[in-house]
């Protein structure tokens, strides 16, 4: 039985009454994903999960909801949305989980952006409506064996020959490697000493990849190794931007997305808390009846309110197009501290039952382990904010 006197789940995850400063549209647009997750998504993640699966109808159901590059015009297959309301989607998909919402994010941030903020017309239309449909699948190969915080470092190298140009190296930790149609590669120029980026089909002579198979974090999310040995690509498949700045503008998009993102994942967490320890007498009563697990779930409730309060507002500046690289590093470096916290507090909170996966919350701590890693670890942001503080790169 819920306790009469207590405030409801859908009160707690917007204390603040973010929901009075969205459109009619935004609103829309996110209480459409939340019940597709609830119906669709929630009932079979922890399944999927635990056997190490994305399931192969998932980009096409992601598709028919326009949650695939999202942002982009209509003319692309995007929904024309605001930056407000791609963030809302990313929340209330990883309120299911980490990696489902990490495959909106490769697909809709890392590849369908690049291609429209630096592709010519024909690289746009011949891929952006089927990347936006689900039907093509999309991934982005910048990190590899020896290089990921420091991406300048890279190995892989393009050469251009004639009209065309061919592409040798290993890409490593690549989100969808496997299931993808096309790749974003990013490659030094050997002539220039230029990073490059080209949208490379996989199906080329000398592009092959293998999936990483022993994780135990974002289990429902392809991640994999990309081999490219000596790949041919004509030069109208190298995207119009010189310099890492290139790839690095497309971690902006990605960064944005996962600091909405965590938002659903913490607040998972807390409300399977919040339920399990109601139901759970300890010492003649309820949990929740104890000072110190409502000291630890007013933590959490903070923590995941200020993380909500900074996404909505750093959507906004992005929608004014004030999401300089800092304030995206604040956002995802402190949201995916306050949602890691939460899940870890939360899975302490489960006692023994949370160190199994019947709850959600061990899930999505492991997952939120990645998230903390990937897109910058948290040390690269604190870094990149020490730069914007005082001036001097201490990478
Ligand atoms: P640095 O000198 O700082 O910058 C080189 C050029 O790039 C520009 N720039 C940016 N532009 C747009 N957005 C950003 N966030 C930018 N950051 C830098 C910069 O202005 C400069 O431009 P220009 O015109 O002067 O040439 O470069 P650096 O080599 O010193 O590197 C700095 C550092 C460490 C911050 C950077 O390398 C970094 O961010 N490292 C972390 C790497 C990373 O995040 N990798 C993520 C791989 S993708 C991924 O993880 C996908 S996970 C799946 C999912 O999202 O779900
Ligand atoms: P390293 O760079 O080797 O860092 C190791 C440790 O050293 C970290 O704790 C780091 O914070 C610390 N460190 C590094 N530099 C410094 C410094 N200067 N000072 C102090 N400490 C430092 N990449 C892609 O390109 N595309 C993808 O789709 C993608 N998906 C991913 C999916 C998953 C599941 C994972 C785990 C990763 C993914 N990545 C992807 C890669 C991800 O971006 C990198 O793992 C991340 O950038 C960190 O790089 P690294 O693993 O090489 O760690």
């Amino acid at each position: 039985m819920p306790n009469p006197d207590a405030a409801s789940f859908r009160d707690l995850q917007d204390f603040y009454d973010v929901d009075a400063l969205l459109s009619a549209d935004e609103r829309m647009i996110r209480d459409g994903v939340r019940e597709y997750v609830r119906g669709e998504l929630l009932p079979h993640v922890g399944g999927w999960w635990r056997d190490g699966v994305f399931p192969e109808h998932l980009p096409r159901a992601f598709g028919e909801m326009g949650m695939l590059g999202a942002m982009l015009p209509e003319r692309y297959g995007g929904s024309d949305a605001t930056a407000t309301a791609y963030g809302l989607l990313n929340r209330e998909l990883e309120y299911a989980d980490s990696g489902l919402r990490s495959f909106v994010s490769v697909q809709s941030s890392l590849v369908m952006w690049p291609i429209h903020a630096y592709g010519s017309e024909t690289l746009k239309e011949a891929w952006l409506p089927r990347l936006a449909s689900g039907e093509a699948i999309g991934c982005f190969g910048l990190t590899e064996p020896d290089a990921g915080s420091d991406p300048g470092a890279m190995k892989t190298r393009c050469r251009k020959v004639g009209d065309a140009w061919t592409i040798r190296g290993t890409k490593r930790w690549i989100t969808s490697g496997t299931s993808a149609d096309v790749a974003i590669v990013w490659a030094r120029d050997e002539d220039s000493g230029r990073v490059l980026g080209f949208v490379v089909e996989t199906d080329r002579d000398g592009f092959r990849s293998e999936d990483v198979a022993t994780k135990a974090s974002m289990r429902a999310s392809v991640t994999s190794e990309l081999f490219l040995d000596e790949v041919a690509v004509p030069d109208a498949a190298r995207l119009d931007v010189v310099g890492l700045k290139g790839a690095l503008s497309c971690l902006n998009q990605a960064r944005y997305g996962i600091a909405h993102g965590v938002v659903g994942a913490g607040f998972a967490c807390f409300e399977e808390a919040v339920a399990y320890l109601e139901e759970r007498p300890s010492f003649g009563e309820p949990l929740t009846a104890k000072q110190l697990v409502q000291a630890r779930l007013a933590d959490m409730l903070g923590d995941l309110t200020r993380a909500s309060l900074l996404a909505y507002r750093l959507g906004r500046l992005k929608e004014e197009g004030g999401d300089t690289p800092a304030r995206v590093s604040l956002a995802k470096r402190d949201n995916v501290r306050a949602a890691l916290a939460t899940a870890r507090s939360a899975r302490e909170l489960l006692g023994g039952n949370g160190i199994t996966t019947e709850y959600a919350a061990i899930r999505h701590m492991l997952n939120l382990e990645t998230v903390s890693t990937y897109e910058g670890t948290d040390t690269v942001h604190t870094l990149i904010l020490g730069r914007e503080i005082t001036g001097r790169a201490a990478f």
